[in-house]
């Protein structure tokens, strides 16, 4: 390969920033901001550089590899293929179709080809045991967005460049570079707001990189954000402050969440929240005065037991104060490709229930908390079979201890994957298809989450590994399989995702194509978030619910928390989750220089706590939840809130079987052995990892 300079867009997070590789004698010698990408600017982050690690990671499998006495073996496509096919009818075949269950994580939606095929494949197994990240993650946000709008899909989005007030509840942009609002260089669109005269304030048990960044920063005490956000309605109606402009013509339910509100007050959850009720009425003030506002929560706000509620909450105070569909509010996208375009809304909630716990589906999945029961309890439709496709459960789902001995017991375990780690190394077969810059990339969701709307495809920079696959081969070719009669591949040919995206393009709202993105390497900016309601909501009368019914229901379970205390029989401490700018879920650790440096994996805690505790700074110490116990130095810090306790998620690459060289010389340890799969929001099943006591001992 010639030298040369590549364009593309970043698919590691959410942020879709905008790359310029340099590759000189077939590697990749440099990978910068590209300036010209409209929607990046020339921002990127550490963790781009390592898509270049990745690429050449000699940890990373290029080939079906298989379990065998001696270890893991390099087999040929055509053999893999059949076993996995052949072994999943035969156990669907003696257990029935359920007992073979997926678990999809998060690089699903940042592959193209993952996104588009891998629904393929889960459809094709017919089985009512699908789960995924999404149950760890932001399944209220999609809950509240359907029973208000219409649709899971349909949810807002700061319009954070034309905003003249922000509060973010539960994000942490600066180290996230955000979610469910995709906005590369974050940081610096945050300091326009101040700039142009606007106030951002964060709401979070620890003062964040963001919160350092704002303009005011309140502790909260961590599961309490549904208290703090009636209390604001409350003030909204008490005051008189309610001013919903034009979508006073297509709103329903104001006076039942009046009424629910009104046993708020700002003095009835001072306590509860740690916030006083008078920052309570100023903050109030301030997000109402303001010429635009948006409420922003993010994964902190949705991980915890009151989950749905506070992002129905949250949608209902930019309505309430006129900011959604409005500039500087919170927008809905307008992406070159539309699914929702042609969506319609129906019944997608509880209608089935998982075995064991009873615990709701929802969008055709069940909660991941149940993963390991409906594994372990004998009877009718158990799991005994496993596929995961880009994930890794068991560092990233609640209870890891229990899910490893439960995938120790499967009958069969088929991980689509390209690292042989925590929870891949227990399956028989292992897929790996081609990844990073390997592959053409468009990004299908992300797009429709962005604070702007643009479009970019982006080439494969190198040709995969010869004998490799690519992703959308793997998922057709297995759901084509399911399909037949016989498992073996009778001159099938799968389609790549570009024809599809391509017409998708097509017919989206500008009237694209692939021919036209690839014609513009940067990516086409196709302008501002423009208001669109009433037109775009999906509910049966085009009108936005301020009080889903089952929402309301859930006001009761809430109610009956408020004087509740979770910190009992010596569990003194709420721990909550971290994220780093180096880090990226469970995965990214194998790249030296994205863990090389101090410790990451600490448990921060406030200095009077650390005191009463007699502990000194990096002394290690024992912290034990219901379900487990780790070890790890801590941090002082005072950054955190007084009572709580703060770790990343994502290491623990200790664990047997690992073969990732560089992760496992940063082990660390897993916040996910501590986290409670009893814990959630009980209305959906997402979890709850922001409500778990823990005790904490000096050793
Ligand atoms: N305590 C606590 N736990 C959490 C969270 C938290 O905040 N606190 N966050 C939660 C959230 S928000 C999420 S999204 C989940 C993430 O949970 P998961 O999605 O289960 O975990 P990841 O670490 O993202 O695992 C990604 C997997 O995909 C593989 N992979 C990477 N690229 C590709 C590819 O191109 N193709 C394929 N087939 N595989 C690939 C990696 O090797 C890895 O096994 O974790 C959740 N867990
Ligand atoms: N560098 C990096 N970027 C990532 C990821 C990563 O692992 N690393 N993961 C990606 C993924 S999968 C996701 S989903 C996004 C998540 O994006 P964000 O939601 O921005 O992620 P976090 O940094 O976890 O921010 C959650 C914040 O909530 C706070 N918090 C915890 N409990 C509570 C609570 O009860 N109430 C309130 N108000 N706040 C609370 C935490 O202290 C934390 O600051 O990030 C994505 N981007
Ligand atoms: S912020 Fe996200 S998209 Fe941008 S370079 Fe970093 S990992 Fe990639
Ligand atoms: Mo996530």
């Amino acid at each position: 390969m010639k030298n040369l300079t590549h364009f593309r867009t970043c698919n590691l997070c959410e942020a879709m920033c905008g790359l310029e590789i340099k590759v000189e004698n077939g590697s990749v010698t440099k990978i910068e901001g590209d300036k010209n990408d409209p929607f990046s600017r020339g921002h990127i982050c550490p963790k781009a550089v390592a898509l270049k690690d990745i690429y050449e990671d000699p940890n990373r499998l290029k080939f079906p590899v298989k379990r065998t006495d001696n270890g893991w073996q390099q087999i040929s496509w055509e053999q893999a293929f059949g076993e996995v096919v052949d072994k999943i009818k035969e156990i669907q075949a003696k257990y029935g179709k359920n007992a073979v269950a997926m678990y999809q994580g998060n690089p699903s939606i940042h592959n193209l080809g993952t996104t588009m095929n891998s629904p393929l494949f889960a459809k094709s197994l017919q089985t009512k045991s699908l789960f995924s990240a999404t149950s760890a993650d932001q399944l209220p946000h999609h809950f509240a967005a359907w029973q208000m709008f219409g649709h899971p899909m349909l949810m807002p989005i700061p319009d954070i460049d034309f905003t003249d007030f922000m509060l973010i509840i539960g994000g942490n942009p600066i180290a996230s570079n955000g979610s469910i609002m995709s906005v590369p260089d974050v940081a610096n669109r945050l300091k326009a707001i101040q700039k142009r005269g606007g106030k951002v304030v964060v709401i979070d048990p620890r003062l964040t990189e963001t919160a350092a960044k704002a303009d005011q920063h309140f502790f909260i005490r961590p599961g309490t954000d549904s208290f703090l956000l009636l209390a604001i309605i409350q003030i909204i109606f008490a005051e008189n402050l309610v001013s919903l402009g034009k979508l006073k013509d297509f709103s329903h339910g104001i006076t039942l969440l009046k009424e629910i509100s009104a046993d708020f007050s700002p003095e009835k959850v001072e306590l509860q929240t740690g916030i006083s009720a008078k920052d309570i009425r100023q903050l109030t003030h301030d997000f109402v005065n303001s010429k635009t506002a948006v409420c922003y929560g993010r994964v902190g706000v949705s991980v915890q037991t009151f989950g749905s509620i506070a992002q129905w909450l949250i949608n209902a105070i930019n309505v309430l104060t006129g900011n959604l569909d409005r500039t500087g509010g919170a927008m809905f996208t307008a992406p070159a490709v539309d699914f929702l375009a042609r969506a319609k809304t129906d019944n997608r909630f509880n209608r089935w229930q998982s075995r064991v716990r009873g615990l709701p589906e929802f969008l055709g999945e069940l909660p991941v908390a149940t993963l390991a029961e409906e594994i372990l309890t004998e009877g009718e439709n158990q799991i005994k079979c496993l596929i995961t496709s880009c994930g890794n459960p068991i560092l990233s789902t609640p209870n890891g201890r229990q899910l490893d001995k439960a995938f120790d017991t499967l009958e069969y375990m088929v991980a689509i994957d390209i690292y042989i780690n925590e929870s891949t190394q227990h399956a028989d077969i292992i897929l790996p298809p081609a990844t990073g810059l390997e592959v053409p990339h468009y990004d299908m969701t992300f797009h429709m989450l962005a604070v702007r709307n643009t479009a970019k495809f982006s080439e494969a920079l190198f040709s995969k590994t010869e004998g490799a696959k690519y992703d959308w081969e793997i998922y057709q070719e297995l759901a084509y399989r399911m399909s037949q009669p016989n498992s073996s591949n009778i001159g099938f040919i799968s389609e790549a995702p570009e024809v599809k995206l391509d017409l998708g393009l097509q017919f989206g709202p500008y009237g694209l194509s692939l021919q036209k993105l690839k014609e513009n390497p940067h990516g086409i900016d196709l302008g501002a978030l423009k208001p669109c309601l009433p037109n775009r909501l999906l509910t049966p009368e085009k009108r936005i619910n301020l009080a889903p019914e089952i929402l309301v229901k859930d006001i009761e379970r809430l109610r009956k928390s408020l004087n509740d205390n979770t910190l009992m029989n010596g569990f003194d401490y709420l721990l909550i989750g971290r994220r780093h700018l180096r880090d990226n879920n469970s995965w990214m650790h194998n790249s030296e220089r994205l863990v090389k440096g101090r410790n990451r994996c600490t448990l921060m805690i406030h200095s009077d706590d650390a005191q009463k505790l007699n502990l000194e700074n990096n002394a290690v110490v024992k912290v034990t939840s219901r379900v487990g116990s780790v070890e790890l130095p801590i941090e002082i810090t005072n950054q955190m809130m007084q009572g709580v306790v703060s770790m990343p998620h994502g290491y623990g690459h200790a664990r047997k079987g690992v073969q990732l060289d560089i992760a496992s010389k940063h082990a660390g340890v897993s916040i996910n052995d501590l986290t409670d799969e009893l814990v959630l929001d009980e209305l959906t099943g997402n979890v709850a990892f922001n409500n778990v006591a823990v005790k904490i001992e000096k050793i």
